[in-house]
This record gives structure tokens, sequence and C-alpha cells, in this order.
């Protein structure tokens, strides 16, 4: 506790020309009026945390005038806006993305370090916004600065959580869960507006009156405010600045207080300001209970529905017809959790704006597109049908609408058919599926990686695909260069910058003529140095977090995401015990040191994945306190992974653990960051890693295991035996034994869930199936590393072929196929050249 990850700082030559106009003396002098504006006192008297608040709030200043004149461009033009919903935008810090953005980085870091200041100190002060949790967060982040540095007008709609997923320590191994308070110093970022505030309406019933047209009159509802916060995406030094809205829920007190009634009234006026608030507390509150479900329910409600009801007022506002709307408008719903947008903007239409049916859904249809993130059947929400008339009774009968009209078209399509019917309705067995609902309600369904796109079209939404082939389509992931390179390892961006000019920052693809060099021993030479920077300052960390001392000279192999079954950490766990095994039997062997590195949040309710949590930490405890292996191996369980602490192991990393169960990840963006900072991936082929080997080549990537089509042929045949695997293999033997057998003195029957698992209940996610063969590979991988040309070639061609994994390349794809945007009708036009 204490430590944070730093930020890395990028040099003068690195951060481009200052463009924006403002010289290092005016910045000095704006600075450090700000800081007496705002706090009365002088720069030397306040403290870093003011000193923070007051160069953002300066920066802000600065991006005043792009963000004005970006909507007052939109509004002029016309042109067609996306809004992005979300439940997750794990943004990460700002302060540095915007300054290198508006390119202010170098005119900052000058002024301030004139001014005796370290832009590096003051961009540590800053919290990770606690908006996100996994990869579909980051994702959405990625999105938001794509879509600005393309001169794309695209927009997010999330959530404004009071408290981030969990703040994660490790105590005595184990994961505890401790509130992210991330707001507790304020978020300096965003804008209130209060003046935008909607109503949002809960629970009740609702009234059918019919006088010649029917009219559903919504009754004894419960209102939240729903008060929007606005926070400004800087583009990549376009003049363009979008906008991310916050949704905040809170209760009007004015409205319900009867303030002569005395102070007990104000008491429940507390408490009930208090459960509405409720709503934007957290990410993803507990669900295993009634109330925790209906929470949930409400949440996603409470973001759409305010999100639709200020997109309606503001194009109402700019005269847009409501006939024109889908050509104006494009929603994008981000996985299940906003697919109320469907129903919520139906009601709009339906009852507020008093269209046909026919108008309303043909709208709908046409303006809704959805992303399919994840084939796990858990994850594919669906609501009980009580609990859902219960919270949102008018919504209901609008999906038992949108269902009766679905399922007719169905019947025509297969007459009699009632099975098929039955599994593609939207409300069957007395739930409602939300896939089916955003499947049938959109015009547009992709996946996130070809195979995935290809499992969703074949497999997990084959009937769908079957009834209305042209709406799936496939969207592979890609992730932002200007954070994932520039922003957090300045030293590799500055070396292909010398070597291929500066213009792949805003044109990716460009980064294949690093190829050229990749043989080039100068190259190589600065490459090598470029990562031993990194991973010094990674050392730095964990020494002062962790107490561990690292040997930069060693292999950094990585393996940072959630803690989840199927993406394997237990497989990295039983590979390095079997080597740690291998050290003790033969102190002698010859093989790189090496350092394993994890980091990542297990779900709160999620044992398994906690005690893998532990099981690491045991691990790392047995291992780096033998002196016999003489600092051979290491491990280390970072704590509290986020996106900083990402910024700070990506860069450093050699080897990129991407080893899920074929089948299962549905593409995997860390693997993309890792690849861009010339890391090597040793992966299963699943999700994205097969294209990246498409990019790279088989020579520059390692993979291993069973195809996600074995895999899928296995389960067909009702699973596979681990116990043969086990029987035939003694390595692997010895080390599922050892997960029992005393071998992690004070664990006692801990981990037997974990031997279970793999042992006696069919081993779900073919971790012993794999194990050999993940074995094999990395014996491959220590080969290729001892031999350095060969490997900085390697780490060399993973960069020069990472363009291709550039959010800048996917959102052209979005923009073109899914939302219709014509490039010539964008108001940026530097943007042009990057839409297809
Ligand atoms: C999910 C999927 C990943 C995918 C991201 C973004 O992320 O395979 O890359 O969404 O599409 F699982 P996580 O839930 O793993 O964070």
């Amino acid at each position: 506790p204490g430590v944070k990850p730093g930020t890395a700082v990028l040099d003068a030559a690195q951060a481009g020309p200052a463009d924006s106009g403002i010289t290092v003396e005016q910045f000095k002098q704006d600075y450090r009026n700000k800081v007496e504006r705002m706090y009365g006192d002088g720069l030397e008297r306040v403290s870093d945390l003011d000193k923070y608040n007051a160069l953002v709030s300066l920066v802000r200043d600065y991006l005043a005038e792009p963000w004005l004149n970006t909507k007052e461009k939109y509004r002029r033009t016309g042109a067609k806006q996306v809004y992005y919903f979300s439940i997750e935008f794990l943004l990460g810090r700002l302060l540095g993305s915007n300054l290198y953005n508006l390119g202010l980085n170098e005119v900052c870091q000058q002024a301030l370090s004139e001014l005796g200041l370290d832009l590096r100190t003051l961009r540590q002060v800053e919290e990770d916004p606690g908006l996100g949790n996994g990869g579909l967060g980051r994702l959405a982040a990625c999105y938001l600065d794509s879509m600005a540095s393309l001169g794309l007008p695209g927009h997010g709609m999330g959530m404004r959580y009071r408290y981030g997923l969990f703040e994660q320590r490790i105590v005595d191994g184990y994961q505890r869960e401790y509130a992210d308070d991330w707001l507790m110093d304020g978020f300096y970022w965003d804008v209130r507006k209060p003046a935008e505030a909607v109503e949002v309406r809960f629970g009740g019933n609702v009234r059918i009156k019919s006088n010649g047209k029917t009219q559903y009159i919504h009754e004894g509802y419960e209102t939240v405010l729903a008060v929007p916060y606005d926070v400004p995406v800087v583009g990549y030094r376009n003049g363009m600045v979008n906008t991310l809205r916050l949704w905040s829920a809170e209760a009007r007190l004015s409205e319900v207080v009867c303030a002569p009634q005395g102070g007990s009234d104000c008491q429940k006026a507390v408490e009930y300001s208090q459960t509405v608030e409720e709503l934007s507390n957290i990410l993803y509150p507990d669900d295993s209970t009634y109330e925790g479900k209906a929470l949930r329910l409400k949440q996603q409600y409470f973001l759409v529905s305010a999100g639709l009801q200020s997109i309606i007022r503001n194009y109402r506002e700019n005269n847009g017809h409501l006939r024109e709307f889908p050509h104006k408008i494009a929603i994008h719903i981000n996985d299940t959790h906003p697919v109320l947008c469907i129903p919520e903007l139906l009601r709009i239409l339906l009852d507020e704006e008093q269209l046909t049916w026919e108008e309303a859904w043909n709208i709908t249809v046409q303006t809704m597109s959805y992303t399919n993130h994840t084939i796990l059947p858990e994850a594919l929400e669906t609501w009980p049908e009580d609990l859902f008339r219960t919270v949102l009774p008018r919504l209901y009968l609008i999906v038992r609408d949108i269902n009766e009209y679905y399922c007719r078209s169905l019947w025509e399509a297969y007459p009699g058919d009632w099975d098929r019917i039955s599994r593609m309705a939207i409300i069957s067995y007395n739930r409602i599926h939300m896939a089916h609902l955003a499947i049938v309600g959109c015009h547009s369904v992709n996946g996130v990686a070809e195979l995935h796109t290809d499992i969703l079209k074949n497999k997990i939404m084959k009937e769908f695909c079957d009834f209305s082939p042209a709406k799936f389509n496939n969207k592979t992931n890609g992730v932002t260069q200007r954070r994932w390179v520039s922003l957090c390892n300045p030293a590799l961006a500055q070396l292909i910058t010398d070597t291929i000019g500066p213009r792949w920052v805003e044109h990716p693809q460009e980064l294949a003529q690093l190829e050229r060099h990749s043989a080039d021993t100068a190259f190589q030479h600065h490459l090598l140095k470029v990562k031993l920077q990194n991973k010094v300052a990674l050392a730095k960390y964990v020494k002062e977090k962790h107490g561990i001392t690292l040997d930069v000279n060693s292999i950094f192999d990585s393996q940072v995401k959630r803690i989840h079954a199927y993406k394997r950490q237990t497989l990295n766990v039983l590979h390095i015990m079997a080597l740690y095994n291998r050290l003790k039997e033969n102190p002698l062997l010859d093989i790189e040191p090496h350092t394993f590195i994890f980091g990542g949040k297990a779900a709160v309710n999620y044992h398994i994945a906690k005690n893998t949590i532990k099981l690491i930490n045991s691990l790392a405890d047995l291992v780096n306190n033998d002196k016999s292996i003489r600092d051979k191996i290491k491990v280390v369980f970072l704590e509290n992974y986020n996106v900083s602490l990402a910024e700070l192991i990506i860069p450093a990393t050699d080897v990129s653990e991407q080893i899920p169960t074929a089948s299962y990840e549905a593409s995997g963006t860390g693997n993309m960051k890792f690849m861009m900072n010339g890391a090597v991936t040793i992966g299963t082929l699943d999700g994205a890693n097969i294209e990246i080997k498409q990019a790279v080549g088989e020579d520059n990537i390692i993979v291993f295991g069973l195809t996600a089509e074995e895999v899928l042929a296995y389960y067909r045949g009702g699973g596979y035996n681990p116990w043969e695997v086990y029987q035939d293999n003694e390595r692997l033997r010895q080390v599922v034994d050892q997960l029992i057998n005393g071998f992690f003195p004070a664990a006692g029957d801990l981990f037997r869930g974990h031997f279970d698992s793999l042992l006696h209940q069919g081993d779900h996610f073919f971790v012993l199936k794999d194990f050999a063969s993940y074995e094999a590979a990395h014996q491959v991988l220590d080969e290729r590393y001892k031999d350095r040309p060969v490997w900085l070639k390697m780490c060399s061609a993973n960069i020069a072929h990472s363009g291709r994994f550039s959010s800048d390349r996917t959102f052209a794809e979005y923009a073109t196929d899914i939302w219709h945007i014509r490039p010539d009708t964008l108001p940026f036009s530097a943007s042009e050249k990057q839409i297809r």
C-alpha cells in the first residue's frame, strides 16, 4: 500500500511538434495563476494533490475551446453521431493521454521542470478511474481514443460509479477486497451538468387506456434523477474533443422531504437518498440475491434510459426529424448490459413521440447495433420475467410485444417447429434472454475476432444466423497505439520514430516498415536497451511495493488478466511447479533465469479463482525463498492489477502468456498490447491469437495445445479422461499430486478444489490435456531466447505486424460497415484517409 505504479514520461523529441500554440512561458504563467486562483496560495506551498488538480484544471481550460468547437461543428454539419453504450469504461489515468493528444506534453514537461516540478510525479497522483473491470471496459476506452483521433463523431455513454469494482490487497497470500474509493479526492476531468439531468422511472404499474388509440399510462412509479457528468475525450492532435457522458443517480430531496415535519423525516429522506444513490454506487453489484439482481437490472435501465432521453432531447433541440433518426444517430450496445436500449427507444418513440409500432420498430432496428464479447453461458444475461415485470412494467410489455412479433415471423419461416421457436424466443421458460433481444432488435451483430464470430455463427447463435445471416459480421478487436506504445513505452516509441519516422502514431500500419530493420544489429541493440530500461523500472516498483528483488536479466514472463478458470492461470502454475521440480532434482539444469509475473482480480464470489491467487502466492513463497535453485526462477503476484500497472508491466515483458482453453477467449486485447511492445506470445490458437499468428508468421509466435475444433469435438463426445493423461505423464502427475500432498506446507487441503476439478470433475478446461504441449512450447521458447539475434528478430516482427491490431483499424471498420458513416460527411478532414 502507498506505492502506486509510476508513469513514463515522453521525451521531447518523441512528443512531436508543440502544435497547441501555447508556449512554455505562457504555460508557466497560466499554471501559477491557476494554482493561486484555486487555492489562494502560492505554488511553493500547495500539496502535490493540489498541484495535480490545478494542472488538470488548466488542461481542461485549454481543451475547452476545441470541445466547444467540436460540438458546434457537429451541430453545423449535422454529422451522424455514434453513441457507444457500455457498462464499463476502463479509462486509465487521463493527464498523460490528454496532454499527449493535445500536443501539450513537451510544453508542459518543460514548463513544470522550469518551475522545479516533475510531470511524472504529478501524473502519479492521479487515481485510476474505477469505471471498469477487464477487457470489455478497456476496449471501450481504446475505442473512445480512436474515435476522437480518427475524427469520428463518437461518444461514450456510461455510469459514474462512486466506487470501483474493488481494490485488491494480498493478505497472507489471499485476495482481500477493499472499497475502491477512487473519487475520494474528486475527479477533476468531468463536468457536472445538473441542468441536463433527466428522470428515470422504476416500478409502479401500467394502465392501458383505449379511446380509439391504445395508450399506456405508467403510474405509481419511483423516480430517480440521473445527472450527467461529461468527460472530454481528446483526439490526437486534430482539434477534436468528443464526450464521454457518465450518469450518476441522485434523489431530488427537496421534493421528497417535508422539512417542517421535523427530524425523523429528514432521517428518512437521507436514508431514501442513500437507496437511490445505490444505483450508481458500484459496478456489477452482487447478484446472488433477488435484491442484488433487481439492483443490477435497475442500474442497466438507469444508464440506458438516461442516455437515450438525453440523445433524443439533443436531437430534437437540433430540429431533427425522427424519420431521419437512424441516418443521424447510431447506438452501439457493448455486450448485453445495455440491451435495454432496444425496448427503451421503442418506449420513447411509441409513448412519447406517438409513432406507430412499425415506424418505431424500423427506426430502432436501423439505429441499434450490438457486439458480443463472450460465449460463456453465465455471461449471456437472462432476467427472471417476474423481476423484470416488477422493476420495468412498461418495458416488460414492450419486450413481450417484440417477442410476439418475432415469434410470428419465426413461425412463418419454420411452421410447426415449436422447439426451435422456443429456443430462439426472447422470453422462454419465464426468462428474458438479453442476447436474443439484442440480435432481434439490432441491424448488426458482431463478434470480436474471426474465430469467435465463427463460433457465434456456427454454434452459439447458429439458428439466429440461419434466420438472418446478413446481420452477423466480425470486427476483430484493437488497442490504441497512443496509450499502449507512445505513452506507456516512450523509449520504444522513440526508437520506432527514429527508425521509420513519426507517421505510425496515426497510421499504425506503417509499423510494417520495421520489418526491414528487424535483423539489423544496431536496431536490435537499441531494442534490447529499451526492454532492459523498462524491466529496471518494473523491478524498482516490485522492490518498493513487494520487497522482492527481480533479476532484470531474466526472462520476464507475464500473465496479467482477470483470474478465471478458462484463462488457465492454473496451467501456468503447474508448469512453473514442474520447472521448479526439475531444478530441485538437478540444480545445474541449464535454463534461462525466469521471472513469472501474475496480476489480476478474481470476482468476489468466485472461490476457486480466489484460491488460484493463493496458489500463485504459495508457489511464490516457496520458490522465492528456496536458495537451492539460486534465483533461477522467481514468481510474483502484483497486487491490484489495473491500467496503470499494465502500463508498467507490458513494456517490460519478454513473454506474453495467452493460454486460454481454445474457443473460450473471444479475442483478448492484452495479447495485442504485449505484441505492440515487442513481447513474444506463447499461446493457444484462440481468439485473436490466431490472427496474431497470421500477422507475424509461425516463426514469431509459439503456439501449443488443442484447437477450438478439437475442444468442441471433445465436448460433443462428453469430454475426455484426465486420468489417462495423469497416469501417462510422470512430471504432470507429480505436480498435480503436489496440490494436496503437503508440498505447500501451510496449505492443508486448500487446493483440493483445484485437484478435484482437474481429476475428478473432468478437467473442463483441458489443463492436463494441454500440459505436455505447453511444456514443450516453453522449451522451444527458451531455445529461441538463448539465440539473442533470433529472439530480437521475433520481438521486432511482433512490433512490425501489430498495426492491424490498432483500434484505429477496428473503428474504421465499425464506422463503414456498421454505422454507415461516409468519410465525406465527417467534419474533421484529417480523419478521412483513415476510413476505408
Ligand atoms: C472480454 C472477452 C475478451 C475480449 C474483451 C473485449 O473481456 O476475450 O477481448 O471482452 O472484447 F473475454 P474480459 O471479460 O476477459 O475482460
